[in-house]
């Protein structure tokens, strides 16, 4: 396939080409960086919803019933499950397969798994590529889902525009999680198997460590604290999904009516320029070094006490990046 030929693909929404788009945007292909340039303008649109927290509390459950929400809108949706914990299984979770199934024949429904290998630009690189490319083939909505932990995951989830943490009762994690100051970043607090002992309990002392952490401000947004039970397959026998979707549409109301959006969208493009200037710096110097017989003097100048990584850092990026300021 030809490069203005995929991009043409993609922008109809071809799954083929785009599964390729995204295959090429793991393996860091020189291409998939021009393709990329051609469908950014046709991105920037879709509803982009983060959902985090830690294995098995329920994310992928929830996301399945809010596909078939969206659905229910013709809501055309791509879900990025971003999952580093599997580095090497060669694919996406069984549990997430069987689950996905009921959508495998949707043209309206795009998943795909992240994590199932190394990525040369790393995880958080490569997710958020993907995500533009679930956005140039017209999706109204992208649900990104990660892991509540670790650096790439952080990286990716400032990328959502409503951002939804799920809980689960017990295990303290309720306490992790404020203490870690994910709340910060929490839109909505997803109380999720609500069915198990200590639901109300856990739900009271999240309203009251919101309350407590409350910023007093005008038009800022409370995050609120959405009691699910996800683990039906039927999305009817379910509770709290509908709520759940209610909360979502009137936070993404309140980010448009006060402009908050445009914060967000800034944000996000801040987040993908360092993504890809950390990427492409490295590779650039790395490339540049190559042959050179450089980097092993370096090294070589380190072990023997000469050196140190933060002087060679110093004098290569000099030589490489030779203006200090952009004019
Ligand atoms: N009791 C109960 N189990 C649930 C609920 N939601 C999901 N589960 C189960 O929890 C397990 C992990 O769910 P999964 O969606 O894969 O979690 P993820 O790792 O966060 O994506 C599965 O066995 C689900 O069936 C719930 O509301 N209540
Ligand atoms: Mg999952």
């Amino acid at each position: 396939m030809k490069p203005q030929e995929m991009v043409d693909r993609i922008l109809k929404a071809d799954r083929r080409a785009a599964a390729r788009l995204m295959t090429m945007v793991e393996d860091q292909s020189e291409l998939a960086s021009e393709i990329m340039k051609d469908i950014f303008a046709c991105t920037g649109r879709s509803m982009l919803i983060g959902v985090t927290g830690a294995g098995g509390s329920g994310k992928s459950s929830l996301i399945e019933h809010l596909i078939g929400r969206f659905r229910k809108d013709d809501k055309k949706v791509g879900v990025v499950a971003v999952d580093p914990s599997s580095p090497f299984s060669g694919g996406a979770l069984l549990g997430d397969r069987i689950r996905f199934q009921k959508y495998s024949l949707d043209d309206g429904v795009f998943i795909r798994s992240m994590g199932s290998r190394g990525y040369m630009g790393g995880l958080a690189r490569a997710s958020s590529d993907v995500v533009r490319i679930m956005e140039a083939m017209g999706n109204d909505v992208v649900i990104i889902e990660t892991l509540g932990a670790g650096q790439d995951e952080v990286d990716i989830i400032h990328i959502a525009q409503t951002c939804l943490l799920v809980l689960t009762p017990g295990m303290g994690d309720d306490i992790q999680a404020i203490k870690a100051g994910i709340m910060e970043i929490a839109d909505l607090i997803v109380l999720n198997k609500a069915d198990l002992e200590g639901a109300n309990s856990c739900i009271q002392s999240l309203e009251s460590a919101i309350h407590y952490n409350l910023k007093k401000d005008k038009d800022v947004w409370v995050p609120r604290v959405v009691p699910t039970i996800a683990s039906s397959m039927q999305t009817a026998e379910c509770e709290g999904i509908e709520d759940l979707y209610q909360n979502i549409m009137e936070h993404q109301a309140f980010l448009h009516k006060t402009r908050r959006i445009d914060t967000v969208h800034a944000k996000r493009i801040e987040q993908e320029l360092g993504l890809i200037f950390k990427d492409e710096v490295e590779k650039t110097v790395f490339a540049g070094l190559k042959g050179t017989g450089k980097k092993r003097e370096y090294i070589e100048s380190i072990i023997k006490g000469n050196n140190n990584p933060y002087s060679v850092v110093d004098e290569v990026l000099s030589t490489f990046l030779r203006t200090e300021k952009l004019e």
